[in-house]
């Protein structure tokens, strides 16, 4: 399918350049059809927030940094959408990290994981765990696809990055006695309830900000930055981030209803 150009003065550029870097990915069979899917969703959330990165993420992404950073073993998971959205992004963190990236997808294909492996050797990455000709452990916990992990990343890891998760896994990481940490921007998926923290932020804003926070925090010690880490509490993290949903929505009824008065007493009835 042919590339659709969006015009420069489009008021939602930014959005629709998103959702085509996702088209295409499934088009090269990177993103799955349940990945489109589930792209409109965090675009709708985003409008909750209001489309930018709010001081909450900030926060939970200064705290998740420290995690990874204080790790013995972090990896980041990459999925189909993750890897349309942030492969450049992503290799970066990884490196930056010192934390590998793991293939792991649901709706697991061959043909997938050889697409969003070649994405991310061309956008730099040198090592790639997860893929057939590994070695790999199963997490019991789990039926789906994603219970295949690799030998010497997930299986292994003590703090894993899971950006836009579809849910069931985070439950079994965290039950394996594993510090999960979730990007994703509904803040009431079960992802986000079960991670232990919660970036509720779009990946293609956030994961550049985690490269800064990752270059400025490096050189904290790990018994400060596992401190950072610990005193992050993630049930207060989505109460705000719902808490802050509302108060959009409510600003902008309350926008509404301004508009409404203003134009009754123009007269204007419609
Ligand atoms: O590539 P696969 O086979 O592993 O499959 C990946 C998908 C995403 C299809 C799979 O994990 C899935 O079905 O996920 P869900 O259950 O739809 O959950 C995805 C979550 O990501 C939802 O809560 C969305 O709100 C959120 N999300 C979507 N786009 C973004 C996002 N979060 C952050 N940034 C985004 N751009």
């Amino acid at each position: 399918m042919k590339k659709t150009a969006v015009p420069l003065d489009h008021p939602r550029r930014v959005s629709l350049e998103i959702r085509e870097r996702v088209i295409e990915g499934h088009e090269k069979h990177i993103v799955a059809m349940a990945g489109l899917l589930a792209h409109g969703r965090g675009e709708a959330f985003d409008y909750l927030i209001g489309e930018k990165t709010t001081d909450q993420a900030r926060e939970s992404a200064r705290a998740a940094v420290a995690a990874l950073l204080a790790a013995n073993h972090p990896v980041i998971s990459v999925n189909g959408n993750s890897c349309a959205l942030a492969a450049k992004e992503l290799t970066v963190l990884s490196e930056v990290l010192g934390a590998p990236l793991e293939i792991n997808l649901f709706y697991y294909t061959r043909e997938r994981e050889d697409a969003i492996s070649r994405a991310l050797k061309k956008a730099g990455a040198k090592r790639i765990l997860g893929t057939h000709d590994r070695p790999s452990s199963t997490i019991p916990e789990l039926s789906s696809n994603r219970r295949k992990v690799d030998s010497e990343g997930i299986a292994v890891a003590d703090v894993v990055l899971v950006p836009l998760e579809d849910g069931d896994r985070t439950e079994a990481l965290r039950a394996l006695g594993k510090l999960v940490v979730a990007i994703d921007l509904n803040p009431l998926s079960r992802t986000a309830r079960h991670a232990s923290i919660t970036v509720v932020d779009n990946i293609v804003r956030i994961v550049p900000l985690m490269i800064e926070y990752a270059q400025e925090m490096k050189d904290i010690s790990k018994e400060e930055l596992k401190s950072i880490a610990s005193s992050f509490d993630n049930r207060t993290n989505l109460s705000n981030c719902v808490h802050m949903m509302m108060s959009h929505l409510e600003s902008e009824a309350h926008d509404w209803e301004a508009a409404r008065s203003v134009a009754q007493e123009g007269g204007i009835t419609r």
